[in-house]
């Protein structure tokens, strides 16, 4: 383990700050936030819907080429520069209260987020829930809930 971690930060300092897993993406492949963009101001229970180009959805476990699945970051830091981010190549994403999986393909969801700021995130996962190589993955965006 320690190794691959010693081997990622070597790749890591080569590549640029980007961390990747082993599924190709498609190349210019791109996720977005269709309805809130970043500084928006919304009521709660906030509706987040995913935009994908370039590649297509597909549940969890589905081997196709150019395929994901969408899952959505929770106020952490923009993916690749979080603690445990390498892990996630190995292990997946994780699925946590700030890493949501929509493993059956969904390409929306209604997120209770609370009142205040909050930043959201979005990274495609390939079959078994591991960023592409290289990741498909949207800005940050900070949105305020009244
Ligand atoms: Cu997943």
């Amino acid at each position: 383990m320690k190794k691959t971690i010693a081997a990622l930060a070597v790749l890591t300092a080569i590549s640029g700050p980007l961390i990747a897993g082993e599924t190709p993406s498609a190349p210019g492949a791109a996720v977005y936030f269709v309805n809130i963009e970043d500084g928006d101001t919304v009521k709660g229970p906030v509706k987040v819907v995913f935009g994908l180009s370039g590649m297509g959805v597909a549940p969890a476990g589905t081997e196709a080429e150019n395929t994901g699945h969408h899952h959505l970051l929770i106020n952490r830091a923009p993916f690749g520069e979080g603690a445990d981010d390498t892990e996630m190549l190995e292990y997946g994403i994780y699925a946590d209260d700030n890493h949501v999986h929509f493993g059956k393909g969904q390409t929306e969801t209604t997120v209770d987020l609370g009142a205040g700021e909050h930043t959201l995130q979005l990274l495609l996962g390939d079959l078994n829930h591991a960023p592409h190589d290289e990741p498909v993955m949207s800005e940050v965006i900070t949105i305020t809930v009244e």
